[in-house]
C-alpha cells in the first residue's frame, strides 16, 4: 500500500467504522445509513445534499433542506458526534453588505469550507436562471452573501480549502437551466473571493459508462503530500432516468487544472434502498468530507435519492491505491486547461 498523509489537524472524533470483511470496494457505507429520516422539521420534508465540519470540538453543517412548497433552501446543523444532527427550524438568515435580508429564492446543494479563520457557504441559487451562491460567515450567527460572483448557468460549485498561488480556487459546473445533460468541471481564481477569472477547464464527462453524462465536483478537495484527492458525482443516462455515482480523482497540487489520475470505476454507486428509492431514485451525491490525518481515515458525506444523508468510509491510503490501480485519465484530464 503506498504512504500518501492527509494534510490538516487530527480529527480523533471522526465517525468510523472498519471495513466489513465481506467488503470488495475500496468505500464502505455506515451500517446505520441513512442517518437522516424524512420530514426532520416542521416544514422540511427532506434533508439530503449537504455539508460538514468540525467545529468547536463538535460539528457543524448546512443541509439542503426540501420545504414543504418544493422550494430547496439551506438549514444549519449542529452535532457532537457529526451522525446525530440538530437542525435549526428556520432558514440561515443571508444578509447583504449592509446587514439587511437577502435572502435566495431557492438555495440547494450547499458545500461548506474553511479557509484561514473564514467559512465560506456555496450552493445553487437563482439569478435569472441557477447559478452559484457564496456566503461568508466567521461565527454562523451572521452571513453575508457576497453578490452574484458567478453568472448563470452554473452548479456545484465548491472551494479549495486553501490558496494556491495566492489566490482563492473555485470549481463549478456551467450548466443549462434545467437538468443539464453535459457538463465538466471548471476552475476559476480570485484574488479577494468576489471577482472570478482565469477559467479553467479540469475534466470532463468521459468514456467511463457511469459518468458519460455529465459530472460535478464534490467536497472540498482533500489536500495530501502528493495532490487534491477530489471526490465528485458522475451520471449516466439509462432508459429509466439519471443515475448519479460517486467517483474520485487526483489534482495537481500547485496546478490543480491538471488531473494527475482518474479512477475508471465508480467508488460508490446507488445499490441500498436509500439511494436507489426516494423523490429521486438512483443518487448518490457527495457534498461533504471529513478527514482524520492522524489515521488517514476518510468519512464521505453524500445524499442519497434526494431524500436522505448516508456516510460512506475510506482510508486515503486504500482510495489513493484504487484510483491508481484503475487509472483511466485521458490527455485532455492531465492538460492545464487553457486554451
Ligand atoms: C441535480 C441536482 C442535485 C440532485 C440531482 C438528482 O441536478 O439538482 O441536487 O441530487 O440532480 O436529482
Amino acid at each position: 500500500m503506498s504512504d500518501i498523509n492527509l494534510i490538516g489537524k487530527p480529527l480523533s472524533n471522526i465517525p468510523w467504522q472498519d471495513k466489513p470483511a465481506d467488503c470488495t470496494a475500496p468505500v464502505w457505507r455506515y451500517s446505520e445509513n441513512p442517518i437522516t429520516g424524512r420530514n426532520p422539521l416542521p416544514d422540511v420534508a427532506r434533508i439530503f445534499n449537504s455539508a460538514v465540519m468540525p467545529y468547536n470540538g463538535g460539528f457543524i453543517g448546512v443541509f439542503r433542506g426540501e420545504q414543504r412548497n418544493g422550494i430547496p433552501n439551506i438549514y444549519l446543523g449542529r452535532s457532537k458526534d457529526a451522525i446525530h444532527w440538530d437542525f435549526e427550524p428556520e432558514k440561515i438568515p443571508f444578509t447583504d453588505d449592509n446587514g439587511d435580508s437577502f435572502m435566495p429564492i431557492y438555495a440547494y446543494d450547499p458545500r461548506l469550507v474553511k479557509i484561514e479563520d473564514t467559512y465560506y457557504i456555496m450552493w445553487c441559487q437563482d439569478a435569472y436562471g441557477p447559478t452559484i451562491g457564496v456566503a461568508v460567515t466567521k461565527d454562523f450567527k451572521t452571513f453575508r452573501r457576497i453578490e452574484n460572483p458567478f453568472l448563470p448557468y452554473n452548479r456545484n460549485a465548491v472551494l479549495f480549502p486553501r490558496k494556491i498561488n495566492g489566490r482563492y480556487v473555485m470549481l463549478s459546473r456551467p450548466c443549462d437551466n434545467g437538468h443539464t445533460a453535459f457538463g465538466d468541471i471548471f476552475l476559476s481564481e480570485s484574488n479577494d473571493m468576489e471577482f472570478w477569472g482565469r477559467h479553467r477547464h479540469v475534466m470532463g464527462k468521459s468514456d467511463n459508462w457511469w459518468e458519460n453524462l455529465k459530472i460535478g465536483a464534490g467536497p472540498a478537495p482533500i489536500e495530501t503530500d502528493h495532490g487534491w484527492l477530489l471526490f465528485y458525482h458522475g451520471v449516466v443516462n439509462t432508459c429509466n432516468g439519471y443515475v448519479y455515482s460517486i467517483g474520485a480523482a487526483i489534482l495537481d497540487l500547485d496546478e490543480p487544472s491538471k488531473v494527475l489520475h482518474r479512477c475508471e470505476n465508480y467508488l460508490l454507486a446507488p445499490e441500498e434502498w436509500y439511494e436507489e428509492r426516494g423523490f429521486v431514485p438512483n443518487v448518490c451525491f457527495p457534498c461533504a468530507a471529513l478527514t482524520d490525518p492522524a489515521t488517514g481515515r476518510i468519512a464521505i458525506y453524500y445524499g442519497c435519492a434526494d431524500s436522505y444523508i448516508g456516510i460512506a468510509f475510506t482510508t486515503i491510503n486504500e482510495v489513493w491505491d484504487y484510483i491508481l490501480a484503475h487509472d483511466s485519465k485521458t490527455i485532455s484530464d492531465t492538460e492545464a486547461g487553457r486554451r
